[in-house]
């Protein structure tokens, strides 16, 4: 394909590694490479010439978190908030995460996957070509396994590559609200090793908030995932610094995530550890949250930052990764390089595949997403005007 502005993304430091009047040459749903025009349609014979019309070509969009494999609906509990009601009483009172973990528990699976399947089906329609899903309104071993089984066959029925995290350590289920602890030596013993076993699961979350997992039980979640042969991420620091940053370095996470309340030293670590930092505007925004995550310290302290939408039915009912990069400018003060990267390369990097996909570079996966758009801050600048032209997923051309 030629006669495209490609955002390669290919660059150690900053900017987006732009090729103007670029052309992109690939074999076998692989890249081969990709450079100006004159130069690539001169080195490779193309069978196939597919013509860009000048648009704007970057790597397949990558939302590296997302809880969208869920049952029901919390917009009863959105006007409470409005209302003036937090989310953490709400949550205390059995709504929140519980009152998904009920409907989740009800629905069959046909309802799952149709309902799930509509979530994902709007955040491909923005270009998405790889999404990570959680598991974690389930909160027993059969519920969490059917989870991660809905989101492994969201896979299937959908022209899109799925990540899959077991996220069993979410909240304490109602049949344990007086031992919390023996939740956590059951995940241990039983959710997390069958998980693995049955090769369900690509890595292991939990949330660590005064709300739901201290650091001493997460740490035993970790560890157990560890044994299992699991890397982790963390929910960290969302509502109340609670030393998420510094714990998920010290397992050296994937990525820690939200990062609101998280400290200098916290931020420190993540940088030692090479842990991504997955902001999630969508959560911060419907929280009304005044604190935003710490972009600054996260700069100097050179911890690569990805965005994701963070789709769940509480915290961020959001499936438009374009929006949730709007936000991230907008809220966050991300710069338009930031923003860009932070929904290819870092989330790319957040799911451990940097290997496969996430920039556009010989030997990866050719996954793109073609825009009707001309310039990269045209696409985070829109506020609902989808540019999607079509996106490609190993090497085939998917019409939008
Ligand atoms: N943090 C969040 O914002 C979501 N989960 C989490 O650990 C909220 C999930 C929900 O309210 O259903
Ligand atoms: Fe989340």
């Amino acid at each position: 394909m030629s006669n495209g502005r490609f955002a390669t993304l290919a660059t150690a430091g900053g900017g987006l590694g732009i090729v103007e009047d670029g052309a992109l040459a690939m074999r076998d749903g692989r890249i081969l490479a990709v450079g100006p025009s004159r130069e690539i349609l001169s080195r490779f014979e193309a069978p196939q010439e597919i013509d860009l019309s000048g648009r704007l070509v970057t790597p397949g969009l990558v939302d590296c978190h997302t809880h969208l494999v869920y049952a029901g609906s919390r917009a009863a509990e959105f006007e409470q908030r409005l209302a003036g009601r937090s989310y953490a009483e709400i949550a205390a009172a059995g709504g929140g995460i519980g009152s998904t973990v009920r409907a989740t528990r009800e629905a069959d699976d046909a309802t799952l996957l149709r309902e799930s399947g509509a979530r994902l089906a709007a955040l491909i329609a923005e270009g998405v070509t790889l999404v990570e899903i959680k598991s974690g309104y389930g909160l027993d071993t059969r519920n969490e396994l059917r989870q991660l089984t809905i989101a492994r066959r969201l896979a299937e029925t959908h022209d899109v590559d799925v990540a899959t995290t077991l996220l069993a350590a979410h909240a304490v289920p109602p049949e344990y609200r007086q031992h919390p602890d023996a939740y956590v030596d059951h995940l241990c013993r039983e959710t997390i090793p069958e998980a693995a076993s049955a090769g369900l699961a690509d890595a292991v979350d939990a949330f660590c908030e005064h709300i739901a997992f201290s650091a001493e039980q997460v740490t035993r979640v970790f560890d157990a995932a560890r044994a299992a042969g699991l890397p982790v991420k963390l929910h960290a620091d969302q509502l109340s610094d609670s030393g998420g940053a510094l714990l998920a370095a010290r397992f050296g996470a994937l990525s820690a995530d939200h990062l609101e309340y998280s400290s200098e030293e916290g931020v420190a670590a993540l940088a030692r550890a090479g842990t991504v930092a997955v902001l999630l505007p969508g959560a911060y925004y419907m929280l009304r949250e005044t604190r935003a995550p710490p972009v600054e310290s996260l700069r100097r302290h050179r911890v690569p930052i990805a965005i994701a939408t963070d789709c769940n039915p509480g915290t961020s009912p959001l499936t438009s990764p374009l929006l949730a990069m709007n936000m991230a400018a907008v809220l966050f003060g991300l710069t338009i390089p930031e923003v860009i990267a932070g929904f290819t390369r870092e989330a790319a990097r957040a799911l451990g595949r940097l290997d496969r996909c996430g920039t556009l570079e010989p030997g990866k996966r050719c996954d793109l997403a073609v825009w009707d758009v001309e310039t990269p801050a045209e696409l985070v600048y829109r506020l609902g005007l989808n540019p999607l032209h079509a996106r490609v997923r190993e090497g085939r051309w998917l019409p939008h």
